[in-house]
């Protein structure tokens, strides 16, 4: 699976004449996402989606006033990176895998900045820092594309995915290949590579037993800071709250939230096992990040510098991708030795529960017919 699993997703895509339809919303790092201010219920066409296709195609323009691509004193080419990762997890060391490829392979052209924990732009504004010219290059979640690309909602449903190498098939495909299409027209961002951020677990503050979806009525259970995050934590069974990432360790510390989720290696690195005393193993959703660079900063490269780029955007990807498979299959001893008690519940009561709340819900209105099946059928 390792091996398979090196080949990472590189789609090349034709540039995009027009300008992406993407709400502004990189504001200073710090606090809730706007999207977490946005309660109403998920419509494609809704009027929320319109505003917001206005304002960013605004941003969009008012952008196109601006250089093509920022270039450093030295005349290199500047390319700024925004993560919310914290420097022990992988897809933050990746970026330095990513910027040791270019420094070997296209010496002096580029000047990487990468900016962790959140520190350039909060979690989840990194498409619209792109949209802007604020931002070169960012790993963009599927739960950011869907605020554009409803169709891409598909991959924030619980248990749509299977495992690490159902993801990779999927988006090395023609599934793939259709919805990064999608998101070069709505976002004017390229997809380089896809990155495998884990699957993700319930991680609890105080013991409780967890067989199915009802065990978890009342529980405060923190989720990133948009109505889509905070949907699946619903579809679970919990009461979701928003909280940006750098502020879970402290939720869970005070207790301000019950319970969080993340992939294990997450846990491990962001420290949560430290605050918390049970796993519960619900791998409700096989998490994804895609190293995506905007439109203008990409069309701005010369073919040659595009190779180099993509190429060392795939050896970042194998590198957190390889990494983060070896450590999540080490972890469950790790937290035990902690003194965590890991728990498995009832998946088939989970995966049903969540299955139909995503079926059932506005969301599943926008996936593509047949898409599901395609999802299931891709090997
Ligand atoms: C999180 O906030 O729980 C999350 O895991 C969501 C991901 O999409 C991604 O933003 C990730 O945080 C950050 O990269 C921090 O690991």
């Amino acid at each position: 699976m390792l091996l398979y699993f090196r080949v990472c997703t590189t789609i090349a895509q034709p540039p995009v004449e027009v300008p992406s339809l993407q709400p502004p919303k990189n504001e200073p790092a710090g606090g809730t996402t706007e999207a977490a201010c946005l309660s109403t219920p998920h419509m494609t066409h809704s009027p929320l989606l319109n505003r917001r296709a206005l304002l960013y195609k605004t941003a969009a323009l008012s952008a196109l006033a601006l250089p093509a691509v920022s270039a450093t004193a030295q005349g290199k080419t500047l390319l700024r990176i925004s993560t919310p990762a914290v420097p022990e997890d992988w897809h933050a060391k990746m970026w330095t895998v990513f910027k040791d490829s270019l420094e070997r392979n296209a010496a002096g052209e580029f000047d990487v900045q990468i900016n962790l924990n959140g520190a350039l732009f909060k979690q989840g504004a990194e498409p619209t820092a792109m949209a802007r010219g604020n931002l070169e290059l960012a790993a963009i979640s599927a739960f950011d594309i869907t605020k554009l690309v409803p169709e891409f909602s598909i991959f924030t449903a619980g248990y749509m995915v299977r495992d690490p190498a159902h993801q990779q098939s999927i988006f090395t495909g023609p599934v793939g290949a259709e919805l990064f299409k999608a998101v070069a027209d709505k976002m004017d961002i390229t997809v380089l590579s896809t990155c495998y951020l884990g699957t993700r677990q319930l991680n609890l503050r105080e013991v409780r037993t967890v067989k199915t979806p009802t065990d978890l009525k009342g529980l405060k259970l923190r989720m990133p800071g948009s109505k889509e995050w905070l949907f699946l934590g619903n579809a679970l069974g919990a009461t979701a709250t928003p909280l940006a990432f750098g502020e879970v360790y402290l939720g869970l510390k005070t207790g301000t939230i019950d319970a969080q989720d993340n992939p294990l290696p997450s846990i491990r690195a962001a420290k949560f096992y430290e605050v918390t005393k049970q796993i519960v193993m619900t791998s409700h959703l096989v998490d994804g990040l895609f190293i995506g660079i905007a439109n203008k900063a990409w069309r701005a490269l010369s073919p040659a510098q595009q190779k180099k780029l993509a190429a060392a955007a795939q050896t970042a990807a194998a590198f957190n991708n390889d990494n983060r498979l070896q450590e999540e299959a080490q972890l469950v001893n790790f937290f035990k030795k902690e003194g965590l008690q890991v728990t498995v519940p009832d998946l088939d009561a989970f995966r049903k529960s969540v299955r139909v709340a995503y079926l059932q819900s506005d969301y599943a209105k926008a996936w593509a017919p047949g898409m599901v099946d395609r999802i299931n059928a891709s090997r």
